[in-house]
């Protein structure tokens, strides 16, 4: 379930400490390369809203100063040969002390630190899972590359469809999670669409998530986005289909074989004119085609039938097992 928090709103986490979270419980990891304008600014500036957290750089063989700057700034710095974001955050929740809350930050200083309190506490005080800093109500001019406000429009719109999430912000970078939360969801996301991957999965499998919209700033212009436009636009549009595939059998596979009936039925549609009209079918081809697309919709369906019910039967044992760890 998502709920939205609104800063404004005097009801919920204020940053007046009710639910201030000691530091010492939190690590931040931040997937990083080729950041070595920022990410001295960005290690340190949560050094000093977080002093006991650990922080954790992951650098995927940056070509410049970006371990440097981080080791100099007092972050821990791990490696992870494998390219993309998605390996660098997944080794770098792996690789990080053990804490209640990890908070997964950019290293292009786009996201104030100071703003982690917020999240930190939405966490505490709603106790869900995953807290996501939303950007699309609070980001500065230039923030977003032309477009990319478009693009994540489009996703969220999908995702309703597709898993009926309703999200404020599907990409965003900078988020809250609790260690139950990634004990129970591990993830395969190689790059950009780790963040979506998050969110799906968190829905799929009935974990709480809260929004809070937080400030977000255009890059320095020393600094270069990593983000292909449609390179990772595409791989972003994979990864929710294997995702709708996976978690969503029965309506995957329900709506292929409804596909392949229309098709099939399209084709069929002259031969069985023939048959009634002279007792003959003429359209030998086009009867087989039908015969085969409605034999394959038949066996798409009932596919998707047996998968929901693994599915279930998983989720089922899933809840189980976390009901004895916790
Ligand atoms: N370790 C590692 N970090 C990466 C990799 N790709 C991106 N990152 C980091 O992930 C964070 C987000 O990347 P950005 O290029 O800022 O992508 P973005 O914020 O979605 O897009 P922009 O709005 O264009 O900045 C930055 O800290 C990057 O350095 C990678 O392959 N390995
Ligand atoms: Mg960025």
């Amino acid at each position: 379930m998502v709920r939205m928090v609104d800063p404004q709103d005097s009801s919920l986490p204020t940053g007046a400490g009710t639910a201030r979270v000691d530091s010492a419980r939190v690590a931040v990891v931040i997937p990083c390369r080729n950041e070595q304008a920022t990410i001295g600014k960005v290690v340190r500036r949560f050094r000093e809203v977080l002093p006991e957290a650990e922080i954790l750089v992951v650098d995927n063989a940056s070509r410049d100063g970006t371990r440097h700057e981080a080791v100099e700034a007092g972050a821990r710095v791990v490696s992870e040969s494998r390219p993309g974001k998605g390996f660098a955050l997944l080794s770098g929740f792996e690789s990080a002390r053990e804490a209640d809350y990890y908070v997964m930050v950019d290293g292009d200083d786009t996201y104030p630190a100071r703003e982690v309190e917020l999240l930190l506490e939405a966490a505490e005080e709603t106790a869900c899972d995953m807290v996501v800093g939303t950007r699309l109500k609070r980001s500065r001019p230039g923030a977003f590359r032309p477009g990319h406000t478009l693009g994540n429009q489009f996703f969220i719109w999908l995702v309703r469809l597709l898993f009926g999430i309703r999200t404020d912000d599907l990409f965003s970078g900078y988020r809250v999670i609790t260690r139950r939360f990634l004990k129970a969801s591990p993830l395969m996301a190689e790059g950009f669409d780790v963040e979506a991957e998050l969110s799906v999965r968190a829905h799929a499998q009935g974990f709480r998530v809260v929004e809070v919209p937080v400030e977000y700033r255009a890059r320095r212009p020393a600094s270069s986005s990593k983000l292909r436009t449609f390179h990772d636009g595409y791989r972003i549009l994979r990864g929710i289909a294997i995702l709708f595939r996976d978690y969503r059998p029965l309506a995957f596979f329900g709506w292929l074989a409804v596909a392949l009936i229309v098709f099939s039925l399209w084709s069929g549609l002259a031969p069985i004119g023939d048959y009634f009209r002279t007792g003959f079918v003429h359209h030998l081809p086009r009867a087989v085609l039908a015969a085969a697309l409605f034999t394959i919709a038949v066996l798409s369906f009932g596919l998707g039938v047996l998968l929901s019910s693994i599915n279930r039967r998983a989720g089922e044992l899933a809840a189980l097992i976390r009901k004895r760890s916790s």
